[in-house]
């Protein structure tokens, strides 16, 4: 007998990275997220659940126990605050920087330069620490348009190979912080579910690697 382990993940790339840490403890999901319409998805394991949401609510569904566990990249945690989680485990996976970025050549707004991203929270304290003055204004998409219709004078957002930058004129111009993904559990969760949470736990940390 064990209780159900509900597992939150994005689809995307985070899910198929995840899914060789899965794989490793024991946990093959039975359908694709990318051809299937179910939100929850069936696995190997009759008493685990795979929910798949939108990478920006993964923090939330494990923050108050809709899901046991989850995974999400640092640059959301930044964002959501951590409330509620623990975070005992990077997993190395869906890595990128999150970065300042604009036209380099561009001359921003003297006094307080606007900054377009859709991690408001953490571009205000970035900025707020280091005592500069701006305005952010928040998005849920496409920031690198911002500048480009003279919404912003740079952006905030995370960048892989900044090929997309570059498509756009832009260049990354200061470094906030490295992401990667990480697990997260619900606090209780821990405690009730214990040494299921620490076995998976364990298996998916082996398998991660240096
Ligand atoms: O796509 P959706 O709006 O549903 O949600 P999401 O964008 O939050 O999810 P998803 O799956 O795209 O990203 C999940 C996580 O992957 C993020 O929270 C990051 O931690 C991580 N990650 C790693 C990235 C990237 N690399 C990345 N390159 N997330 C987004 N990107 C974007 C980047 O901003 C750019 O627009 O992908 C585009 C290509 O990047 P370049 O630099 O290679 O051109
Ligand atoms: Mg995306």
């Amino acid at each position: 007998m064990s209780a159900l382990l509900t597992i939150a993940l994005s689809k995307g790339r985070i899910f198929k990275e995840t899914l060789p840490l899965l794989a490793a403890a024991g946990i093959t999901p039975l359908d694709d997220p990318d051809t299937s319409r179910k939100l929850i998805l069936d696995t190997n394991q009759a008493d685990v659940k795979l929910v798949i949401i939108r990478a920006t609510d993964v923090p939330t569904y494990v923050q108050y126990g809709a899901a046991d566990l989850g995974v999400a990249g640092k640059d959301v945690l930044l964002e959501h605050g951590g409330e509620g989680l623990y975070e005992p485990l990077d997993l190395k996976i869906a890595r990128c920087r999150l970065m300042v970025a604009g036209d380099p050549h561009h001359c921003p707004r003297l006094n307080r330069p606007r900054i377009a991203t859709k991690y408001a929270n953490t571009t205000r304290r970035w900025f707020a620490d280091r005592g500069r003055q701006v305005e952010v204004i928040k998005l849920y998409g496409s920031m690198e348009l911002a500048p480009l219709v003279g919404l912003a004078d740079y952006i905030v957002d995370v960048v892989d190979t900044g090929n997309t930058l570059k498509a756009n004129g832009l260049a990354p111009l200061e470094h906030i912080a490295d992401i990667s993904s990480r697990l997260i559990i619900n606090k209780a969760a821990m405690k009730m579910k214990h040494a299921r949470i620490k076995a998976v736990m364990a298996k998916m940390a082996a398998a991660v690697g240096g």
